[in-house]
């Protein structure tokens, strides 16, 4: 199954056997792999070149471990790309998954310097944030709050936010979503976070800051979306000149 004789390390062509299991479908999300003992056997190799493959994919969310029970799959990560300006409504139903959002906060608050500088308005402005938990097919994935030049969207209310907001903004004031600069930074969860999307305390999160503007080039929203690491991953398309 190995090759004793290749210049990759044992750990690594295990990894990239299990990998394939995984990828066929022959080990699915939620099932317990193989014990040390039993893998040792079945690759021919020490209990601790095992091992060194199992925390490599532990630490690469592939596979997680439950401490007095085992190390089972985990589930496969969303790819998400990086191109193309789309809403967590559009991304989810793409991918055959149900969207659904839980409203934490529905306010009208004055902007502050910052937030009035990014949005093009005065300070004291009013804004609506809205932070809301964006649950995939019932499980929580991000922890979002977007600031909204309240001037913008005057009919806006608690039962749109359930929805699609760039839905809302297009269909019902046809406006013309444009652009956006996104700044994406690793941190990991607080208390709070941790509860809302249902992972241990500390776990990492991926922050994407979008600064979205209409196609006249008028700011209309400032928004963080903390993405749990385990369950996403990015990606773009890059060329050289
Ligand atoms: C995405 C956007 C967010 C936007 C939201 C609208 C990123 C990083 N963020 O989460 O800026 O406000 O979609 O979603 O992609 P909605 O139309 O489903 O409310």
């Amino acid at each position: 199954m190995l090759d004793k004789r290749s210049p990759m390390p044992m750990y690594y062509q295990i990894e990239e056997h299990m990998k394939q299991k995984i990828q066929q479908g022959e080990f699915i999300p939620g099932d317990m792999i193989p014990s040390e003992r039993e893998l040792s056997e079945t690759y021919e190799v020490s209990r601790m070149t095992v091992r060194q493959s199992i925390t490599n994919m532990v630490n690469d969310g592939i596979l997680y471990r439950e401490k007095g029970r085992g190390t089972f799959v985990a589930e496969q990560k969303i790819e998400q790309t990086l191109q193309g300006m789309t809403s967590f409504t559009e991304d989810m139903k793409a991918r055959g998954m149900v969207p659904s959002s839980r409203l934490l906060h529905f306010d009208v608050v004055p902007a502050q310097a910052e937030m009035a500088e990014k949005l093009g308005i005065n300070q004291e402005e009013e804004l609506f944030l809205i932070q809301r938990i964006r649950f995939a097919d019932q499980e929580p994935m991000a922890v979002e709050t977007t600031f909204i030049p309240a001037k913008l969207v005057p009919g806006l209310n608690q039962d749109i936010v359930q929805g699609s907001l760039y839905e809302y903004m297009e269909a019902t004031h046809g406006y013309q979503i444009g652009r956006a600069t996104q700044l994406i930074e690793a941190t990991i969860v607080d208390q709070q976070e941790a509860e809302l999307l249902q992972v241990p305390l500390s776990s990492p999160v991926l922050v994407i800051e979008r600064n979205s503007v209409l196609t006249d080039g008028t700011p209309f929203e400032v928004v963080k979306s903390a993405y749990r690491a385990d369950r996403y991953k990015f990606s773009s398309d890059i060329t050289r000149k």
